[in-house]
């Protein structure tokens, strides 16, 4: 019979090998044929099964002889992301047993397998008086200014709820900046004239010497209600981040995949052609709110014109990626365009894990640019399928 001291080692050892065979397990493409826009990659990227073992287990053996879990971690999703120092990073939104989201760092060479964590989580100063209770979704932007910028949602409790309404909270973007991704500055929240915003990027470039702002101003935590919509406003200092002019440049429409409510992704990439967004959509379903991922592209010149919109999603949840925590959803706030056009897609699925899809500018272009556009209609859409299969006719003659 094993004594108490090798049961401990024992343990560790098995810990220890899980832990390093799930880091070091290569990933590679889905083996299917892609739409040829984007190929999905086999493997999550992080998963809360990522998080280092020292921040989940006591391995004082006096103290934890069973060697049982601490700190227990739920989930590992809707990341943003940025090149640094030539690795891929992650900003992941880390959720721990206790509910209570944070933000922790995880680099990989290549971008797409051997994610690991940094030593500690991130330390993200409080504003005094007022901490969040959970903070979530961090958009990392490289600005002109020379600045990385971290947008996220901050929650606390809505101060006027009714006593006995533990739940109604009321959400702000909060903002930080730093250089290298360790020390943060944490600068005021938004102020704008919305109650709530969700889903706030920065724009990476200065537009007529001012910050611009993409926003999702709403009326409650979850409903967007008569708001919602993608907005855009313009910030002189980001010390003092009061939203100036916003304005909604996409909105909410009827029978799309944006019926109910959407959202920017990640901060728009610069191509010749145009801006190129990553977006989410929502609809509602009668198994309940089903996000998928869209793309469309604004004007060089007038970052607030839409010059094009691909009918439908971009992305949608499939296989595993349809069940976790909140069901049916895709989200992502993260994406990396590498010096040569490629662009890696990070993004969450179900509220509970990172995947990686890889395309290029070249295609995302094309894709945004040629993709017919909806005509909200059924008929409208059979039409654009019969002029497609007449096309090919001609071309195959
Ligand atoms: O649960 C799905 C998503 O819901 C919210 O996004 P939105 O405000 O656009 O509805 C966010 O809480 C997001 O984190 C979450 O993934």
């Amino acid at each position: 019979m094993m004594n108490a001291k090798d049961v401990f080692l024992k343990r560790k050892k098995e810990l220890e090998q899980e832990y390093q065979n799930l880091i070091e397990k290569p990933n590679s493409p889905k083996n299917e044929v892609s739409n040829g826009i984007f190929t999905r990659y086999s493997n999550p990227v992080v998963t809360a099964k990522h998080i280092p073992l020292d921040w989940r287990y006591d391995f004082n053996e006096k103290e934890n002889p069973l060697l049982l879990e601490r700190i227990g971690y739920n989930a590992a999703f809707n990341a943003g992301a940025i090149q640094f120092n030539d690795k891929y990073i992650l900003c992941v939104r880390v959720e721990g047993n206790d509910r209570k989201s944070f933000f922790a760092i995880a680099e990989s060479e290549n971008g797409i397998d051997h994610f690991k964590f940094w030593e500690k989580p991130c330390v993200i100063p409080q504003i005094e008086g007022n901490p969040d209770t959970n903070a979530y979704d961090m958009r990392l932007v490289k600005h002109e200014d020379g600045w990385i910028y971290g947008i996220f949602c901050t929650e606390r409790k809505d101060p006027n709820a009714p006593k006995g309404d533990t739940s109604s909270a009321i959400a702000n973007a909060g903002i930080v900046r730093t250089k290298d991704l360790i020390h943060f500055e944490r600068l005021p929240d938004l102020v704008s004239n919305s109650g709530q915003q969700r889903n706030v990027v920065l724009h990476p470039e200065f537009v007529n010497g001012k910050y611009a702002i993409y926003t999702r101003p709403q009326d409650g935590f979850i409903d967007v209600g008569n708001g919602g919509g993608i907005g855009l406003g313009f910030i002189e200092d980001m010390t003092n981040p009061v939203v100036q002019d916003e304005k909604i440049i996409f909105g909410k429409n009827y029978h799309t995949i944006y019926e109910l409510k959407n959202g920017l992704g990640p901060a728009p990439i610069k191509t010749e052609k145009g801006w190129l967004h990553l977006a989410h959509g929502v609809r509602n379903t009668a198994a309940g709110l089903r996000y998928t991922l869209y793309m469309f592209m604004t004007d060089l010149e007038d970052i607030s014109k839409v010059t094009h919109v691909p009918a439908g999603h971009f992305m949608a949840p499939e296989d595993q990626e349809r069940i976790g925590d909140v069901s049916n959803v895709l989200f992502s706030n993260g994406w990396i365009a590498d010096q040569d056009g490629k662009v890696y897609i990070y993004y969450a699925s179900s509220d509970t894990r990172m995947h990686v899809a890889v395309s290029d500018i070249e295609r995302l272009v094309d894709y945004v640019t040629q993709t017919p556009e909806d005509d909200f209609t059924t008929y409208a859409s059979v039409q654009r399928i019969i002029k497609l299969i007449d096309k090919n006719k001609i071309s195959q003659l």
